[in-house]
């Protein structure tokens, strides 16, 4: 495959005045035909004029309307054309029915959609599929379909057609077409300058009682974006529908978002808690791509991370609003640790803007995303929210209908605010996670605290240079007064020291507060210290870092030493969960313990071989001693988190549901899953029920239970992904490969189907002692489904393919026998660009 560069970039030439579509809807022969009129762009080089497409049959093409014979290739067509402005008509054919890539025009359930970003516009029609070509679209549908939907508003329709016209310019990837036998859940939004908007969520009949949870999730957001960032919606009507087979979780289409069923689909008898609190954020997530993504997008795909990174700090910030933001914080982090850190710590790290790629689908990733969200915080820490707040307007003002890069978006920081970023771009281009070392010194009332910041070496990034950290700061005395309140030091240099005056005793320091950048803390401190801040600490994320930092070095002991549970942190964590004056959502953060991927992390990261059943067993082991520690006062807890009122997605419910779901499973540790079954039993809600099930399968009590709840909800097919998913995650390790394996010889394994796919083989690679059990069966199986489903769809299988990116931190058994799998994948014949991709760069 060929590689592509950001140094490469060249505009393309021509700019477009508008685009004309007709689409004439058949499963296996719909002709596409396009009218685009190309005006040289004033001083531009004019190369040769080259239009992608791929997969298209073509009819017809003409220039000025006298007919052209194009030469193809495998990436679309080349042509020659006038010196001056002309338009360009084309007819191709294509079979949405025999499209299983899920991209392009495809099919689900009968119903006729598209996903186009990044580079799937190419599959419909001839076109720069380029996201620095921008146009207005006037697109005509015709087919017997009820309901036929595009971007922008409609402009008429009658018997087996539709026209709808998107006054923005916008880049192909952002086109949609949805077509079907829908049913609508309406609403309406009047914007703050009072213009009246239609909003609808399409569904397939049936679905309609499971739309209210978006609605309100999608009015809340327009409502937040005009009151946080001043921006309003612009067109008459915003369409969000649902469709089952997508293989991610949502698309920002102009005016048309396209949505993965599973991110936007809620009931509370079919849905948890968390799949609410989901769904609030992607709907808010994409509707706030239409100011950052869609009015001003990315010059090149390399620029990913000034749409993503921007909307997905976007959309912490509205959880953070809606929600609690101190425990949307600790789950943020959580989430980087777990998909992130991996991923910048092994073989596929990269910068948050990438410099070359094979494919772009495979840079969709928790790097530019969530690193790239990460980098966003720490500019706004770094100038305050007054100067955040006045570049953002004039990022909009400046920017408003164009395609940008990260230097555009740096530019505007640095004339809003007069600060010099040049440093602080190293955040963009330099891979991999620093490592921040402190040191502290105190004398004559100086305490000073001495910090060293290093990155490891990652893929074609040997060396690195220091990057701006943010730290936030604060002190505490010794009896647990704050005496300095959160300060966030700037460091620029490799080492660096800061010092805090007029101190009357050594201070205990809060490092790190609120995670203010995204590094590993190397800090050697005493158990009595972080017990110290776990009791005392002003900042509720330190606070929550204290317990799970001595959870951490509990089970590192036990693991290697086999050391007992640590009964002093148990203890003083007790104290907190029993803590009534905290919210239950935090309680239950404490709970949770570092997952076994994360110890396997710190174990090599220490130099020690993670051994997955030895991790297991410690993980186990300290679960138990909890339960038995707090055997008296669970059931105490657990009532009071019994929630009376009727079903509320919000965070008090939500947070009540979540802590008594984790006492639930310690208390199974002592009865067998007696109180689980008794909850299953008498569940109104999902949560409640699936909370009981999960418990009953870690229990080895779930036969009856599993049957009950298959039986309960085999026609809807969302919570038979949670039946399938569940029970790999939670099983025992010994089982997970055999059971997952079973599960794909039942008839409702639909393998083609990406969430049920992910179900299945995304809790195998979950069940971290099971997906690693040293035979090799989960390796093996989870290879044997990749090679299948890259045939049909190497977008979900090449994000997948990410699971064995921790491959070379484990021993040299297991070593071995993941690169046996990952070289029997690379030995396929035919194997698509993208997982060919993946499996490079895993095996260098
Ligand atoms: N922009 C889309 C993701 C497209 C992924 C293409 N492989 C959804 C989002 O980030 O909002
Ligand atoms: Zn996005």
């Amino acid at each position: 495959p060929q590689t592509v560069y950001l140094s490469d970039y060249k505009p393309f030439g021509w700019h477009i005045a508008d685009v004309h579509l007709t689409v004439r809807l058949d499963p296996t022969a719909t002709r596409v035909r396009s009218r685009i009129r190309f005006e040289p762009t004033p001083g531009a080089e004019h190369p040769e004029f080259f239009l992608h497409g791929e997969d298209l049959r073509l009819i017809s093409a003409s220039i000025d309307g006298a007919p052209v014979t194009p030469e193809l290739t495998a990436e679309g067509l080349r042509c020659a054309v006038p010196e001056g402005a002309f338009t360009w008509e084309a007819e191709v054919e294509i079979a949405p029915a025999e499209n299983f890539a899920l991209e392009g025009l495809y099919m689900s359930n009968g119903m006729y959609c598209t996903q186009c970003e990044a580079e799937g516009f190419r599959k419909i029609s001839y076109y720069p599929d380029r996201p620095d070509v921008m146009a207005t679209f006037t697109v005509r549908i015709e087919g017997d379909e009820r309901v036929k939907l595009s971007n922008g508003n409609p402009v008429a329709s009658g018997e087996g057609w539709a026209e709808w016209h998107d006054p923005w310019p916008k880049p192909a990837y952002l086109f949609a077409l949805v077509a079907g036998d829908l049913v609508n859940h309406p609403g309406s939004f009047t914007t703050a300058s009072g213009k009246e908007v239609e909003l609808n969520i399409w569904v397939r009949p049936g679905d309609e009682g499971k739309c209210a949870w978006g609605m309100e999730s999608l009015i809340a957001s327009m409502k937040w974006d005009e009151e946080v960032y001043g921006r309003e919606y612009d067109l008459d009507i915003f369409n969000i529908v649902a469709v089952d087979d997508f293989n991610m979780g949502a698309m920002e289409n102009k005016g048309l978002n396209i949505f993965n069923s599973s991110c936007v689909l809620a009931s509370p008898e079919t849905s948890t808690d968390a799949n609410f609190e989901r769904i609030e954020a992607i709907i808010a997530h994409e509707y706030f791509h239409n100011w950052t993504g869609n009015r001003i997008t990315c010059r090149d795909w390399f620029q990913l991370c000034l749409k993503e990174g921007l909307t997905v700090y976007r959309d912490s910030q509205f959880t953070s609003d809606m929600r609690s933001a101190e425990v949307k914080r600790i789950g943020d982090v959580i989430d980087l640790r777990a998909r992130q850190f991996p991923e910048d710590q092994g073989p596929l790290s990269h910068p948050v803007r990438p410099e070359s790629f094979q494919e772009i689908n495979n840079f969709y990733t928790a790097t530019v995303y969530e690193k790239g969200a990460e980098v966003i915080g720490m500019l706004k820490r770094l100038v305050g929210d007054e100067a955040y707040a006045k570049a953002l307007d004039l990022y909009f003002d400046r920017h408003d209908g164009q395609a940008c890069t990260i230097e555009d978006w740096l530019q505007v920081f640095e004339d809003a605010t007069g600060r010099d970023l040049a440093q602080f771009k190293r955040w963009y281009s330099q891979s991999g996670t620093p490592h921040l070392k402190v040191s502290e010194t105190f004398e004559d009332g100086i305490y000073t605290l001495t910090f060293t910041q290093e990155t490891p070496p990652t893929p074609g990034q040997p060396d690195k240079l220091p990057q701006v950290l943010p730290i936030a700061v604060g002190l505490l005395n010794p009896n647990g007064d704050e005496v300095v309140p959160t300060t966030v030091l700037e460091m620029t240099e490799a080492t660096q020291s800061f010092a805090f005056e007029g101190l009357s005793a050594k201070p205990v320091p809060s490092i790190l507060r609120g995670f203010s950048a995204p590094v590993v803390l190397d800090r050697e401190t005493s158990a009595d210290e972080k017990r110290f801040l776990l009791a005392h600490d002003t900042d509720a994320f330190n606070r929550w870092e204290a317990s799970r930092d001595l959870g951490r070095e509990c089970l590192v002991d036990m693991i290697i030493q086999g050391s007992e549970p640590d009964l002093a942190w148990i203890d003083a964590l007790g104290e907190v969960v029993r803590d009534d004056a905290l919210d239950p959502a935090f309680r239950a953060m404490m709970l949770a313990l570092p997952t076994q991927a994360e110890l396997a992390q710190l174990l090599h990261s220490r130099d020690i071989t993670p051994d997955p059943d030895a991790i297991h067993a410690a993980s186990e082991a300290l679960r138990d001693a909890m339960a038995q520690r707090w055997a008296s006062v669970l059931p105490e807890i657990a009532d009071k988190m019994w929630v009376d009122a009727p079903f509320d997605p919000g965070a008090e419910q939500a947070g009540k549901r979540s802590l008594g779901g984790a006492i639930l499973a310690l208390r199974t540790r002592l009865d067998g899953g007696a109180a689980a079954q008794t909850q299953f039993d008498a569940a109104d809600n999902m949560t409640l029920q699936l909370g009981a099930l999960s418990c009953l399968i870690r229990a080895g009590a779930e036969d009856k239970a599993l049957a009950a709840f298959r039986k309960q909800w085999s026609g809807d097919r969302l919570v038979m992904d949670k039946w399938f998913a569940l029970q790999v995650a939670a099983t025992e390790p010994a089982n997970a490969a055999a059971r997952a394996e079973a599960l794909t010889k039942l008839p409702d394994f639909d393998w083609k189907n990406p969430n049920r796919f992910r179900a299945v083989f995304g809790s195998l690679a979950m069940n971290h002692a099971g997906f690693h059990r040293a035979d090799g069966s989960g390796y093996r199986l989870l290879a044997d489904w990749l090679i299948k489903l890259d045939e049909k769809n190497p977008q979900t299988t090449a994000r997948m393919c990410s699971v064995f990116q921790t491959w070379k931190r484990y021993d040299a058994g297991r070593q071995a026998l993941m690169k046996e799998q990952l070289e029997r994948i690379a030995a396929r014949p035919g194997l698509s660009r993208d997982v060919t991709e993946m499996v490079t760069r895993l095996l260098s």
